[in-house]
């Protein structure tokens, strides 16, 4: 058996059938600086109820699955240097030996479909990062979104990847790659990527259709929803670019590789940016919030009617 836990909030939308939102916790100990890290897992978690839905914060704790975490566990991976980051690749490894890691948007997809839980939102999913054509750094995100059927609700994928071929790969895997309300794919913090995009839907309705109509047709693998930045946080792509680039110049001069590559590349963009990247992370995840929270809903609707 899976050793997995429920927080008390999580096991009662369980029993009542109400709608549930799964959330990751890389985000929280890898990708945000504390103490601003924790507060924005408390906001997202109370954007989430807001909008109709429980929050489900995912982790491993000493071997355990958590599905929802209370506020001591969200301030230990806040403050915790070291604690592991867990992808497909190493989430079994750390249950099996009583390990404690955060969890990346592909270990919380594995856990979200095994704990039932359909929607899951975050800032940015992993992708394609530039050079991996000599790298072959590619995010375990992208194989995970072909065959794990849970909706991930992003602002895109972070622009300090290769965002072309980040969207070929998810075309070859078939995943439907979604925007939402514009025809252009969003850059996470600028709405703007010059890439047109796959698929528009304007409301959480149409969104949670597809994700229905793709388990009827017996389809592996979930939908991306690239949720576009709001206008009054996001900043122009023109200026981050000359940022992402020192920060990429940077990661290679010092040699950083595999899991370390994405913590390092957003912690130097946001001393570049003097935390202007921080403002815009914590909008848009908390944005992403909100939809997912009204694609469960919706679900929720289409599935009890
Ligand atoms: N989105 C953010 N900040 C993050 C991440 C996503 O706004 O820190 C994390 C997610 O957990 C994602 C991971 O799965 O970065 C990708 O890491 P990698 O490139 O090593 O696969
Ligand atoms: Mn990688």
């Amino acid at each position: 058996m899976i050793p997995m836990s429920f927080s008390p909030e999580v096991s009662e939308a369980m029993k009542l059938g109400t709608p549930i939102v799964a959330l990751e916790s890389t985000i929280i100990s890898h990708g945000m600086p504390y103490p601003q890290n924790v507060e924005t897992a408390r906001l997202v978690e109370a954007e989430v109820r807001a909008n109709g839905a429980a929050p489900a914060t995912i982790a491993v704790i000493d071997g355990v699955l958590c599905i929802g975490l209370d506020d001591a566990q969200l301030e230990m991976f806040g403050q915790a240097d070291g604690v592991a980051k867990l992808s497909r690749a190493d989430i079994a490894a750390c249950l099996a030996s009583g390990g404690t890691g955060a969890t990346t948007v592909a270990a919380t997809m594995i856990a979200a479909h095994h704990a039932g839980i359909s929607v899951f939102a975050t800032g940015g999913i992993g992708g394609v990062h530039r050079g991996a054509d000599q790298t072959f750094d590619i995010s375990a995100d992208l194989p995970e979104l072909a065959q794990t059927p849970v909706t991930v609700v992003a602002a895109g994928a972070k622009a300090i990847l290769d965002l072309p071929k980040t969207f070929e790969v998810l075309e070859t895997y078939g995943v439907p790659v979604i925007a939402y309300g514009q025809d252009e794919l969003p850059a996470f913090w600028s709405r703007a990527s010059g890439i047109p995009a796959p698929l528009r839907m304007d409301s959480a309705e149409e969104i949670a259709r597809a994700h229905q109509m793709r388990g009827l047709l017996d389809l592996p693998g979930g939908q991306l929803v690239a949720n576009p930045i709001p206008v009054e946080a996001e900043i122009a792509a023109s200026e981050l670019a000359p940022v992402i680039e020192a920060a990429l110049k940077e990661a290679e001069a010092q040699g950083i590789t595999a899991k370390e590559v994405t913590p390092f590349l957003l912690d130097r963009m946001y001393q570049m940016t003097e935390g202007r990247s921080l403002t815009a992370n914590i909008a848009l995840v908390l944005n992403n919030a909100r939809l997912a929270a009204k694609i469960a809903a919706a679900l929720h609707e289409l599935t009890h009617k």
